[in-house]
């Protein structure tokens, strides 16, 4: 049927169409759109498999027909996502304060990938499975599946746009409150954005389905996250406003967060009309008898609900969860078993057991929850490349304090400035830095800060005290700088004086809030810019990804034109390409399926181009390209 097109239909062949057989009959019109797209996607996997996806070793290629797909039960439950679009936010927050269990959100779609695979799951492994999360899960409190550090990733390495990410999974998953991870007036960046782009982004990505922000700053200074957290709260959506744990509140020689510290800022957090509070412990560092402490006097503090998020590194995870469980906290956050544990999240179904028959045990179908983690298991060797981070629990976090998602990016940072047998040297010297800097919270961007510093000192063989004493002859990193001038705000405690001096020379800098010298983006004048570079009137979410990310939009578009949406491949051929005589099938539209066969590869000619023999459809297709190996 597929092959059934304008030139073979009855009424044409017989001379009897009309003019209306366009409208009529639009769908056998569709072939050379068709064609066009099967054309451009062998020419995708034609490059990828003569001259290979950057980093990734082509010799193995794992396949993708041996994946178990999900089988859960459907639940019929009352779900978070129903109560927010009948009843809005504050029916939401009555909900979770009326349950005695504890409430879990899934991170396996955002932080658990950015945290373990360097962000690279697609979205076409997340499709396969988004239905099975939304009909085997519906407990859940939310699914964490967007912001942090995917929007970048998913346009500048994945060709896949994150828009197009959202509103894909929202039609998969109708009944799951989505939720997002926000960095303040950094929004999806690493830097300071116009108030305006702020809630301009907000509002766009509340109309394309998130329901939960989760609104951060890396300083943890208010004044970077108050216009976001009302830019939620006017779309009716929920806001987390959050709090980010650095040091120890029972380590009596590390005070400067101390317990007052977060009970004050808990409070603040609250006035500015946040529906929950989160508790952000990115790098994992909150110790078990420290989340109860901090837990059970936060829950007299606040009235609204707490939300824990933390990281697994330590190998504490999971006593850490269940110490803020015993506290009352609300709500946790988990991630599959098999993307789980490590730099992620701790794993749901470990929590499962260890809170079983407990009064606040959470309720979860932990049957459908194994179903999927077994999906998982067979789809995380896709991405076995990127698996760069930890195969033990690794203490020293208590230490270096590296945020979770931060462990793998430093380490390949390093690796490429040849520094990859020194990392542990990096990690010392980010320790270094971050007393240097007077402690500071380290998250994304304060985080990356800290890292690029670390690297530079390591790099260069400088100690502290070569900083202090050669200070003045030395070319900073760019983003030290910037953050000297208080480009990302103002950290706790002020910066350190002299230290600033030394970085700054003779720089200004500013001590209020960044946004207010940042004068709004006219957005009709970015549509008119943008209209000229694509060809085309640009979407309300097109316009803000440019504004955010200008050259990785501009090169995602690029790479659209020449190679179509090869969102849809699988995700063994859009890394690997194909082997000879291998068969692939893509799904393009519903019903639509391009067979591919690639039969043989010839050669390279005298100027270096092999041509590769394809079967698309039962029709033979040959693509040439140049072997740049
Ligand atoms: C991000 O900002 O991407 C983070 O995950 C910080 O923890
Ligand atoms: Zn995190």
């Amino acid at each position: 049927p597929f092959l059934r097109n304008v030139l073979n239909h009855p009424e044409f062949i017989s001379g009897d169409a009309k003019t209306t057989f366009i409208d009529s009959t639009p769908k056998l019109f569709n072939l050379p759109r068709l064609r066009d797209r099967g054309n451009k996607t062998m020419k995708y996997i034609a490059n990828i498999t003569v001259n290979g996806f950057p980093g990734i070793d082509q010799k193995t290629k794992t396949h993708f027909d041996e994946t178990r797909y999900p089988k859960v039960k459907k639940i019929d439950t009352l779900t978070t996502k129903g109560i927010l679009d009948s009843q809005g936010a504050d029916a939401v927050v009555d909900f979770v304060k009326s349950r005695k269990e504890v409430l879990l959100t899934d991170t396996t779609f955002r932080d658990a990938h950015q945290s373990l695979l360097a962000t690279r799951v697609r979205l076409q492994d997340m499709k396969q499975v988004a239905s099975a999360v939304d009909q085997g899960l519906p407990n859940l409190f939310s699914a964490e599946m967007w912001g942090g550090a995917t929007f970048d990733v998913a346009y500048r390495f994945l060709n896949e746009s994150p828009w197009y990410r959202l509103r894909e999974l929202r039609k998969l998953m109708p009944n799951t409150m989505f939720q997002m991870l926000f960095r303040g007036s950094n929004a999806v960046g690493y830097q300071n954005y116009p108030d305006n782009v702020i809630q301009e982004f907000i509002k766009v990505a509340a109309q394309e389905g998130m329901d939960v922000f989760r609104v951060f700053d890396s300083l943890n200074w208010l004044p970077q996250m108050e216009k976001s957290i009302q830019a939620v709260r006017d779309t009716g959506k929920i806001v987390e406003a959050t709090m980010c744990y650095t040091g120890d509140i029972l380590d009596n020689n590390r005070q400067k967060y101390n317990i007052k510290y977060y009970k004050d800022l808990a409070k603040e957090l609250e006035a500015t009309g946040a529906h929950i509070l989160a508790i952000k412990d990115m790098a994992g560092i909150l110790k078990p008898q420290a989340a109860y402490r901090l837990i059970s006097e936060l829950k007299e503090t606040v009235d609204i609900p707490l939300h824990l998020h933390t990281h697994d590194t330590s190998g504490n995870g999971i006593i850490t969860c269940s110490a803020a469980v015993t506290a009352g906290v609300d709500i946790v956050d988990v991630a599959t078993a098999a993307m789980s544990s490590g730099t992620s999240q701790p794993s749901m179904s470990s929590l499962y057991y260890a809170l079983e028959n407990g009064k606040r045990a959470p309720e979860l179908d932990i049957d459908n929850a194994t179903q999927i983690n077994h999906y998982w298991e067979d789809v995380r060797k896709f991405y076995a490349p990127f698996e760069k981070g930890l195969t033990s629990p690794q203490t020293e976090v208590y230490s270096h304090e590296m945020p979770g998602g931060q462990y793998t990016n430093l380490q390949s940072q390093a690796t490429a400035v040849g520094l990859g047998l020194r990392f542990d040297e990096v990690k010392a010297m980010y320790h270094t830095v971050n007393m240097m800097f007077g402690d500071i919270i380290k998250v994304t961007p304060s985080s990356k800060v800290v890292g690029d510093m670390a690297l530079f000192m390591v790099q260069n063989d400088l100690t502290e005290e070569d900083i202090y004493e050669k200070g003045d002859t030395l070319s900073f990193p760019e983003s030290v700088i910037s953050f000297f001038a208080g480009d990302l705000g103002q950290p706790v405690g002020g910066f350190p004086e002299k230290l600033q001096k030394i970085i700054l020379k003779d720089k200004p800098f500013i001590t209020d809030r960044p946004g207010l010298h940042a004068a709004p983006v006219n957005f009709d004048d970015v549509v008119a810019e943008l209209t000229e570079k694509l060809g085309y009137e640009p979407g309300q979410h097109e316009v803000l990804s440019y504004i955010l990310y200008p050259q990785v939009f501009l090169d995602y578009q690029k790479m659209q034109n020449e190679f179509g949406s090869v969102t849809l491949l699988d995700t063994p051929t859009f890394f690997n390409g194909m082997r000879v005589g291998e068969k692939i099938s893509v799904e393009i539209e519903k019903g639509k399926v391009l067979l591919i066969h690639l039969d043989s590869i010839s050669e390279p000619d005298s100027e270096g181009n092999r041509t590769l023999f394809f079967n698309l459809n039962g029709q033979r297709r040959e693509v040439i390209v140049k072997d740049t190996s």
